[in-house]
């Protein structure tokens, strides 16, 4: 921390390149670089100068020493994102003049940052907590509006606030509980009764359990909520793939069984990015290999999210079944497919959403993307619902949750309030290892903060 570090902020390739510094030293070795002296520089100033490639920054901008023409924007502690006195340099997007900065700055005295320091400095110097840190990462990586708004509303505090909400009722429970160890001898003193705490452990434990729930709605958004593409053999399903891809990803044939592997890609319906598995036609087979790829399809089902069972005829009675069992505990659609045929007869369904479709020529398509959509039933972070993105997190939210079960067993049956409030104070710290309000271990630092980039 005492250590002035610096590094290249942005990707190479640019038009522009920044270079961060931060520490105590920062102005003063960039002084010894730059046209102007920058030791008594105001917070939040521009300064345009010249970089010197020598270590006497001689005269006038025209010497043939001078590496480049830069604007330097000088921050002061604490106002900044460190928190430490720092510098940003816009430099020429150059390799070679961004790679000779950097030396320069290194010569003077600054060390190369590692991956994450200032966002780490940012932590410990009290700037944001761990969640806020860790939504940096999350920010710089979000590829659409779903990640991006998880995101956002993290970096804002969304999982702070609600922690500390739980932190307060937990506090209140706490003393509740520590007022009847305290006083347990005076009769004449009246305590919260154990139903009372056991609504309250309750309402908390609910809670937490929402939050852990969540983390599969934040990973499928992460990652691209799975969607997989079934059905017999020949009723569209790649067909239906490349339409939604717009392109010709997948062999499309009339032969039954063209698909043998599962085929998968990536689109973006309204902000959030779904992963669509075409997978192998089910039917009876003798194929050993397309048995595989049968198999295969079975394993896309189990871990998809939402099932496009595609028919181009009304499902058998038997079918039927077979379709609900597969999608037991997932969001269903079925579509019938090529509707532009005329011996393609109607039919209706009972309870299951049905879109009709003709994935060759585009008909129904839009609908059926909507409907997608709105079966990925992603929770809207813009009203402020709070969702568990972070393994982390999800983990600690885990341990809270199971000290709270055994919180609220030991209200139930009378477990003396000591041992109770010891399962209590584990929640409470586990809540302050979220969002590193403890002393957090330099190990767990280490992991946070090495999957970040150099210069964040
Ligand atoms: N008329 C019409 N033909 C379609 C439509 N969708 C697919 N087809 C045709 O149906 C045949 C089978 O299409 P595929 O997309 O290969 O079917 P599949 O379900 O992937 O088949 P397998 O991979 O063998 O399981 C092809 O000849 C397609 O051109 C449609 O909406 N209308
Ligand atoms: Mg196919």
């Amino acid at each position: 921390m005492n250590e002035t570090i610096c590094a290249l902020a942005t990707a190479p390739g640019g038009a522009l390149g920044i270079i961060r510094i931060s520490g105590v030293q920062s102005l003063e070795i960039l002084s010894k670089i730059f046209s102007k002296d920058l030791t008594s520089a105001l917070p939040n100033t521009i300064h345009y100068g010249h970089i010197f490639s020598s270590t006497a920054p001689a005269g006038s901008p025209s010497d043939p020493e001078v590496l480049d023409e830069v604007l330097v924007s000088v921050f002061r502690a604490p106002h900044s994102y460190t928190g430490e006195d720092s510098a940003e340099i816009s430099c020429h997007g150059s390799r070679y003049i961004l790679n000779k900065v950097l030396e320069l700055l290194v010569m003077h005295g600054c060390r190369m940052a590692g991956p994450g320091e200032y966002t780490m400095r940012a932590y410990l110097n009290g700037k944001m907590d761990l969640t806020q840190a860790e939504a940096v990462a999350d920010l710089i990586a979000s590829s659409n509006a779903a990640t991006h708004s998880l995101a956002i509303s993290q970096l804002r505090g969304g999982i702070s606030s609600e922690l500390s909400h739980l932190r307060e009722k937990l506090l209140k429970l706490t003393s509740l509980l520590e007022l009847e160890l305290d006083f347990s001898d005076h009769e004449d003193l009246e305590f919260a009764d154990r139903t009372e705490l056991s609504i309250l452990t309750k309402e908390i434990d609910k809670r937490i359990t929402t939050l852990t729930l969540s983390f599969e709605s934040g990973q499928a958004i992460k990652q691209g909520i799975p969607v997989a593409i079934v059905g017999k053999t020949n009723v569209g399903k790649s067909t239906l793939l490349n339409r939604l891809l717009h392109e010709d990803r997948a062999i499309v044939s009339d032969i039954h069984g063209t698909t043998r592997d599962t085929i998968e890609d990536t689109i973006d319906i309204n902000g959030i990015t779904f992963r669509f598995i075409d997978t192998a036609g089910i039917r009876q087979t003798t194929d050993e290999v397309e048995q595989i790829g049968i198999n295969r399809t079975y394993s896309a089902i189990e871990k998809a999210r939402i099932i496009l069972w595609i028919v181009d005829q009304e499902p058998s009675h038997e079918e039927l079944s077979k379709i609900c069992l597969y999608a037991e505990n997932k969001k269903l659609i079925v579509i019938r497919n090529k509707i532009d045929k005329s011996e393609n007869k109607p039919f209706t369904l009972v309870k299951i959403p049905l879109i009709e479709i003709s994935a060759k020529h585009g008909q129904g398509v839009s609908d059926l993307e909507q409907a997608i959509y709105l079966a990925a039933d992603i929770p809207d972070t813009s009203d402020g619902e709070v969702i568990i993105t972070n393994a982390r997190h999800y983990d600690a939210l885990l341990r809270a949750h199971q000290s709270m079960t055994r919180v609220l067993s030991g209200l139930e049956s009378d477990l003396s309030g000591d041992l109770l409030s010891e399962d209590l104070r584990d929640v409470l710290s586990v809540l302050s290892e979220i969002t590193g309000a403890e002393i957090t271990p330099n190990e767990i630092l280490g992991n946070i903060f090495t999957h970040f980039c150099v210069g964040k």
